[in-house]
């Protein structure tokens, strides 16, 4: 299986309620590396850059707010299938209908404060974490 890398957001709804090292434990338990981690107050201009392709979506005002709202942990985490497998541990975007042990299962408050975002292709990762991380930020 191809090495890959991939984008992942803890969440201001995770970040407010000291989970960061929880969500971290299911990440690395996963078998995923964190090569790239910090922890921001993301402006309204970069939530609004990093979800464009919402733009037209009736809750991307909402969304916004929502990430701008408090601190975010920004992560690259490396290893096989990592696109795959993070969408793996986090689960399906409404908590509802995540499986058992995903981090939104246990985690996430609703469809929007949902704990997590990670990518959803490795074309769309690169371009997130060149969003959000200069190359020497990432160690691996
Ligand atoms: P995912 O994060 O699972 O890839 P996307 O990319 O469809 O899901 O949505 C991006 C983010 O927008 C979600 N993580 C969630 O916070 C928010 N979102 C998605 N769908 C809804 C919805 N129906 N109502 C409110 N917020 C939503």
């Amino acid at each position: 299986m191809a090495v890959e890398r991939t984008f992942s957001i803890i969440k201001p709804d995770a970040t407010k309620r000291n989970l960061t090292g929880a969500i971290n434990q299911k990440i690395e338990a996963a078998g995923l590396r964190i090569i790239g981690q910090k922890r921001i107050k993301m402006s309204k201009t970069q939530a609004e850059g990093f979800y464009g392709v919402h733009k037209e979506r009736p809750f991307f005002g909402s969304l916004v707010t929502f990430m701008t709202s408090g601190p975010v942990v920004v992560q690259v985490l490396q290893g096989d299938n990592a696109v795959a497998k993070y969408r793996e541990v986090m689960g399906a975007t409404d908590p509802a209908k995540a499986n058992a042990g995903t981090i939104r299962k246990e985690f996430a408050e609703s469809i929007e404060a949902n704990s997590v975002h990670g990518s959803d292709s490795p074309e769309n990762a690169k371009i997130e974490i060149d969003f959000f991380f200069k190359p020497e930020e990432i160690v691996d």
